[in-house]
């Protein structure tokens, strides 16, 4: 499913998010960039050593912020690593985290001039945000972004959703959004 907006898309997906080609994939990472299960364990298990290494370097990442790296043996060149929040019952502010963690990766994209982004569905997984909440936040985030952002390089925007039941809410939520505005 997509949709357009400034001629920019917005594309939803279902599949494994190593595998993208577009010029950046957002890894959901914990604040200590220091690896761990799910997609950030697919990610560094695809993408080798090199961005490990990086990571280390960097150090660390606030919740709610990203950093970037180089893409190690993936296909995509570049791994923004976003921190979403821990879901602790929606009143510690996860709303916020969660959208920040979202607007960071793309103004980090944008600063390097990218084109293409694929984003995972951050923090609901592990991190135990329920993904409905967590859909409207992510694709109105975005939605809003390249509303607002006319002349930013970004293109092309993914949403690559690991099972067939979070690519049905993520579209769900889509069809929800693009009605209203
Ligand atoms: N491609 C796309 N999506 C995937 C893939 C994949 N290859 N693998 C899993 N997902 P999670 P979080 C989906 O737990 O909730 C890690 O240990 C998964 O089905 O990866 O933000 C980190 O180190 C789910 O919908 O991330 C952190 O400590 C979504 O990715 C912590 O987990 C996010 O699930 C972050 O937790």
């Amino acid at each position: 499913m997509e949709v357009t907006v400034n001629q920019k898309k917005l594309i939803l997906v279902q599949g494994d998010i190593t595998k993208q080609e577009t010029d950046a994939i957002v890894n959901a990472a914990n604040s200590r960039l220091a690896g761990g299960g799910g997609v950030d364990g697919a990610i560094h298990r695809a993408g080798g050593p090199k961005i490990a290494e990086e990571c280390r370097k960097i150090g660390g990442c606030p919740t709610g912020k990203a950093v970037i790296t180089s893409g190690g043996n993936l296909k995509a060149k570049y791994v923004i690593h976003a921190v979403g929040p821990v879901y602790r019952g929606g009143t510690h502010g996860e709303a916020e985290l969660l959208k920040s963690a979202y607007l960071s990766s793309l103004e980090i994209a944008e600063q390097k001039g990218l084109r293409s982004i694929s984003f995972p569905s951050i923090s609901t997984g592990a991190y135990g945000y329920p993904i409905k909440e967590a859909s409207q936040i992510a694709l109105e985030t975005v939605l809003d972004y390249l509303m607002e952002h006319k002349d930013s390089p970004l293109q092309e925007v993914y949403f690559v959703l690991y099972t067939p039941f979070d690519y049905s809410v993520y579209a769900e939520t889509l069809r929800r959004l693009a009605e209203h505005k």
